[in-house]
């Protein structure tokens, strides 16, 4: 039997959250979901496969993610995965992407379950309004690491892993691999890690700048929360724009960045948010900020 450090997230899962939703017991629901303080931690839990993909588990997690995409009492998303593992990728045993190995059978379409399930995904987390963590608490593969690795803050547990899984089965990396990697760690580096699939240890991850920060295991789940915290703490709406410049950025000259910056600095100076943070520094007290 394999005995793991297994992060304490389980622990900040509320049981309200099952009773308000009676057809549902702990067991089943495959995302879990608890929010204290602004932040909202959502848990993938299918733990006996590594917390991998389904279609049913993409339908939970996009559905909660719009929920906390439109709900004010929302400053923070952190996402993590019940168990020793964070997220394998999709099921491959899952009847949608399970490849039929009768001979001449024909083959599944890969692209529209991708374009279907792994898109939209990707897309909510870099569209929401406010900023999303993924605290890592074991081994991220295939999409798995790709999803961890589009949130806006990667913490990872010291026995955390990454892996770009996807080689080893004839696939490229998807959901957002091709675009995420070599902006985080360089063409030759992404590279290396796509071709070859081998696994990433947390702390190599942490100095290669894959990910924001390391951290023993026992700490991840009251780190994830704080960051959290001090995340809903900030001017959300300053936040979800600057993710969204730094994205644009990525494509543009530098005169285009520069007139991008000009807007958005245009449209942030009119909110609630620039000028209570002005009003704070000048009173000498701490801002409260408010916009979403
Ligand atoms: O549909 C499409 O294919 C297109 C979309 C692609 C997106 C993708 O994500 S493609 C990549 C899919 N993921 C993988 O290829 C990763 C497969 N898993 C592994 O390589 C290893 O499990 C890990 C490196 C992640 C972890 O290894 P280890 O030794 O810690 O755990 P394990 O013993 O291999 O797995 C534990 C259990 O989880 C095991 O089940 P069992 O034997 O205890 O009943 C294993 O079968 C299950 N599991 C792990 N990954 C998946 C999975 N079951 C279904 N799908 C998985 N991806």
């Amino acid at each position: 039997m394999k005995t793991r450090p297994q992060a304490a997230f389980s622990d900040l899962v509320s049981p309200r959250f099952f009773l308000c939703r009676p057809a549902l017991t702990m067991s089943d629901a495959l995302i879990l979901s608890n929010t204290q303080r602004g932040v909202l931690t959502l848990t993938l839990n299918r733990p006996g496969a590594l917390n991998s993909f389904t279609t049913a588990m993409h339908g939970e997690l996009l559905a909660a993610l719009n929920a906390a995409a439109g709900d004010s009492a929302v400053r923070c998303v952190v996402l993590t995965g019940a168990g020793r593992g964070f997220c394998a990728g999709q099921d491959l045993s899952d009847p949608a992407a399970a490849p039929d190995l009768t001979p001449g059978a024909q083959p599944k379409d890969l692209g529209a379950l991708v374009a279907r399930y792994y898109m939209p995904l990707v897309q909510r987390l870099r569209t929401m309004p406010v900023p999303v963590v993924a605290a890592v608490n074991g081994v991220a593969a295939g999409a798995g690491a790709n999803v961890a690795l589009a949130c806006d803050i990667v913490l990872a547990g010291e026995s955390a892993s990454f892996v770009q899984a996807f080689s080893k089965i004839g696939l490229i990396p998807d959901a957002g691999g091709t675009w995420l990697l070599p902006r985080l760690v360089g063409r030759g580096k992404a590279l290396g890690l796509a071709l070859l699939g081998d696994k990433l240890k947390a702390a190599e991850a942490e100095r290669l700048g894959l990910v924001w920060q390391c951290v023993p295991d026992a700490e991840l789940a009251a780190s994830a929360q704080a960051l959290g915290e001090r995340l809903a703490g900030l001017p959300t709406r300053a936040l979800a724009a600057t993710r969204q410049a730094m994205d644009a950025a990525s494509l543009m000259s530098l005169d285009q960045a520069l007139a991008a910056e000009a807007q958005t600095q245009g449209q942030l100076g009119a909110s609630h948010d620039y000028l209570e943070g002005v009003s704070a520094f000048f009173n000498k007290r701490a801002p409260v900020f408010k916009d979403r």
